[in-house]
């Protein structure tokens, strides 16, 4: 049995929910409230100890870290192969997989900022309430974003722009890899294009909106809305019993 604790459509979520759905696989869905700090709740971190999302029970076995969740189910599930079987492809594909990785802190910067989501909920708590959330989280990098939203003054406009620097580099890199094919790892759809299509899905709308465009990124816009309009694609981003309509 196929089990996967996810935040409906944050970026990491989508990242594995497109993989099973790719792979036409039965999974039960359990919903991780963010806003109300499921992930940090004892039950959870036994699963998951970093207290974060997504996290993949298979049989009984836990994986967590998206893009490690996505290359286990494509060895364990390799009907519908989402990797090349050329190995300079597949090379490609996990620099795509590091690079997806790296693309969470700019979009992180800017949602934790939102007037939503689990800043909003974060900057609700005070007093005690806070100090005992704060100590709650399991990863000190994560500690110190909430500290900073929440006791810090918000990121600073040097950070802010840092972010932006770091995104608009990988929008670049994709742009240059897209001139070999149509694909992020060349002529077919892989890991690659799925764990990188929820950022620059949210570069696009909200990150780096300036540079996602068809005059500054024509090969990414194209990219984008060719793999925005796949059916597991579409079915992963929709809002659905799978997600809440406030992520
Ligand atoms: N490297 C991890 C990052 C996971 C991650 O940051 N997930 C976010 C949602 S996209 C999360 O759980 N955020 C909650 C928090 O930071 O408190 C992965 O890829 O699984």
């Amino acid at each position: 049995m196929l089990e996967l604790y996810h935040a409906g459509l944050t970026a990491c979520s989508k990242k594995s929910r497109i993989v099973l759905k790719e792979k036409g696989l039965d999974y039960v869905s359990h919903y991780v409230s963010l806003s109300d700090f499921e992930h940090h709740d004892p039950d959870y971190l036994k699963l998951n100890p970093n207290g974060l999302v997504p996290t993949l029970v298979h049989d009984g076995a836990v994986i967590i870290e998206s893009t490690v969740i996505n290359e286990y189910l494509d060895e364990v599930f390799p009907e519908v192969s989402l990797r090349p079987a050329d190995p300079v492809a597949r090379a490609k594909v996990r620099v795509w997989a590091k690079l997806a990785d790296e693309a969470l802190g700019p979009n992180m910067i800017v949602t934790f900022s939102n007037a939503g989501g689990i800043g909003k909920s974060a900057r609700s708590l005070e007093g005690d309430d806070l100090e005992a959330l704060i100590e709650r989280i399991p990863l000190m990098e994560r500690r110190a974003v909430i500290t900073k939203i929440t006791k810090g003054g918000g990121f600073s406009e040097a950070e802010f722009a840092a972010a932006r620097e770091k995104a608009g580099f990988i929008v670049d890199k994709a742009e240059a890899a897209l001139t070999d094919g149509p694909y992020l790892a060349g002529d077919s759809y892989s890991l690659a294009d799925i764990n990188m299509v929820p950022f620059m899905h949210r570069y696009r709308q909200r990150v780096v909106p300036d540079k996602v465009t068809p005059e500054k990124a024509p090969r990414v816009c194209e990219w984008l809305d060719r793999i925005l309009d796949r059916p597991a694609v579409i079915d992963t981003f929709a809002i659905s019993d799978e997600t809440r309509p406030e992520d």
